[in-house]
């Protein structure tokens, strides 16, 4: 029983390997980022964001559900919006998540989506490299970095 119990694991676990590779064998990631990338500012800065191009390569609708990175204490995702009056203000997207349409595009940019990065934990200068990892509904997760840059 145990070992019929064991080798039932050890199958599954293979299964689960193979179709691991069998997705990452193809020529194109199911989602790209392009450019990820922070703006300078000093530790004392309580808040920063994080500006990436996200591109799905599938043929199905995919969401970036979350972003986590030990250079923050809270990571939320956020998007800019017109509080009336020309003044902007940001609050986190509807639900959560972005969005990134099969074969489209979200991009997050200043004035626009990012990546908020609250309660940070270390400068962020000119050329550091924050890994993050993003984790999407379809994709899963992927480990990115960031690079700290001025515009
Ligand atoms: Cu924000």
């Amino acid at each position: 029983m145990k070992k019929a119990t064991l080798l039932l694991t050890l199958l599954s676990m293979l299964a689960v390997g193979f179709t691991a590779v069998a997705c990452g064998g193809g020529e194109e990631e199911a989602v790209t980022v392009t450019d990820p990338w922070g703006r300078t500012s000093p530790a004392a800065a309580a808040n920063g964001a994080f500006y990436m191009m996200l591109t799905n390569n599938s043929d199905s609708d995919d969401t970036l559900l979350s972003a986590s990175t030990d250079a923050c204490g809270t990571v939320e995702l956020h998007e800019m919006y017109d509080k009336g009056d020309g003044v902007m203000g940001m609050r986190p997207v509807e639900g959560g998540t972005i969005p990134i349409p099969a074969g489209g595009n979200a991009e997050l940019k200043p004035g626009g989506l990012h990546v908020m990065c609250m309660m940070k934990q270390i400068d962020f200068e000119e050329g550091t490299e924050i890994p993050i990892t993003l984790t999407f509904e379809n994709a899963g997760e992927m480990e990115i970095t960031a690079v700290i840059r001025d515009n």
